[in-house]
């Protein structure tokens, strides 16, 4: 349902072969403009094949490169409540990693060929999770904000035309449901505190701000892949008009417990659209190329793992491994 399965190299071949094509290349985009969706064995252009691979490999990366910075706070979680949330919370988001893994496999790029990507740095993940969770606040603020982020975002791209990518975005934002509202609880619950927790949730919201804007991509005149994505539904909304959601959802209920962003331009217009301060694009692209405050930690984390767990794989995918059953 979600993939797990390659595409035989064979079939690869004739489809690169006829991807040249008008003909095909005309009737891919009727089923594109019906509305269907493109299951792996049907014929489409490479460059939908490469663009999906691109994106959907980034957001797997994203899923479990994003459980660290939350994950580093399972054991100083303020209450058994909260931790046994967290503990969950996390589990969830490697299982999304797991779903979109084998969404991007049904393409034709192996696991083990995105994980060599991921940590050589030649594969992206998303620019939030290269900042530390310096506090519980910030655990909030990541449950909250960058969930409800993530929600606009995945909302958005799960009505897209690739079949395995889309569903597998439709249950990731059920559990992200799930997830916004423990962010928002925690959030909550700071906000409506003592000083000390609120200025601590205010500092983390500070912090978290720039990251939040970026999360959505550069603005639309600035993007690469925008046109050719909303093109062929891959995207279905623009970077500025996800960006612009969000901020239409969420700026006030921040707003409403007391709290504020580090931005003074930040408003809406009669039209509906938001305006913020030059959000310091440089940042962004020097933590998108691997620069960002904890890029080099969090691959050392992920190789570190990949590392240890080799022995596990090998026992795997060992085709004459003896087996012990188990005894009752
Ligand atoms: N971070 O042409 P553009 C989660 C790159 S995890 C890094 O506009 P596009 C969660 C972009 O790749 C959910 N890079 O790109 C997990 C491109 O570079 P390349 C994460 C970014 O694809 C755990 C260049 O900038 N969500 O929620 O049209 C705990 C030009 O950009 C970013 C996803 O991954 C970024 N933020 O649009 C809690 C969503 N933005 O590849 C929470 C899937 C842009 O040419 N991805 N770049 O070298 C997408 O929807 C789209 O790829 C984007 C960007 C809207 C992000």
């Amino acid at each position: 349902m979600y993939g797990g399965g390659y595409i035989p190299e064979e079939e690869k071949r004739k489809q690169q072969h006829m991807e040249e094509d008008p003909a095909k290349l005309a009737e891919f985009e009727a089923r594109i403009d019906n509305g269907e969706k493109i299951e792996p064995h049907d014929w489409m252009p490479a460059e939908y094949r490469k663009q999906l691979i691109r994106m959907i490999e980034q957001h797997a990366h994203s899923e479990i490169i994003g459980s660290l910075p939350e994950g580093t706070w399972i054991t100083r979680a303020p209450s058994f409540k909260r931790k046994m949330a967290l503990i969950a919370k996390v589990q969830d988001e490697i299982g999304h990693g797991q779903l979109l893994y084998n969404a991007a496999e049904t393409l034709g790029k192996s696991r083990e060929q995105m994980m060599q990507d991921l940590l050589t740095g030649k594969s992206k993940y998303s620019n939030v999770f290269n900042y530390p969770a310096k506090t519980w606040a910030d655990v909030a603020v990541i449950g909250f904000l960058i969930d409800a982020a993530a929600i606009v975002n995945q909302v958005a791209n799960s009505k897209g035309s690739y079949g395995p990518y889309s569903r597998a975005l439709e249950r990731i934002c059920y559990e992200e449901s799930f997830h916004l509202k423990q962010g928002h609880d925690a959030f909550v619950a700071l906000a409506t505190g003592t000083e000390s927790q609120r200025a601590m949730l205010q500092d983390a919201v500070n912090r978290w701000y720039r990251p939040i804007i970026h999360f959505f991509g550069p603005s639309d005149k600035d993007s690469v892949h925008t046109g050719k994505l909303m093109r062929w539904k891959v995207k279905m909304m623009t970077n500025d008009a996800m960006r612009n959601q969000f901020l239409s959802s969420y700026v006030p209920k921040v707003w409403e417990l007391g709290l504020s962003f580090p931005d003074p331009k930040l408003h809406k217009d009669d039209n509906g659209e938001w305006h913020f301060s030059d959000p310091n694009w440089d940042e962004f692209y020097q933590v998108i190329k691997g620069n960002g405050p904890c890029n080099a930690e969090r691959l050392a984390v992920r190789s570190w793992v990949e590392t240890q767990h080799k022995w596990i794989r090998e026992a795997l995918f060992n085709p004459n491994a003896k087996y012990t059953l188990p005894l009752s």
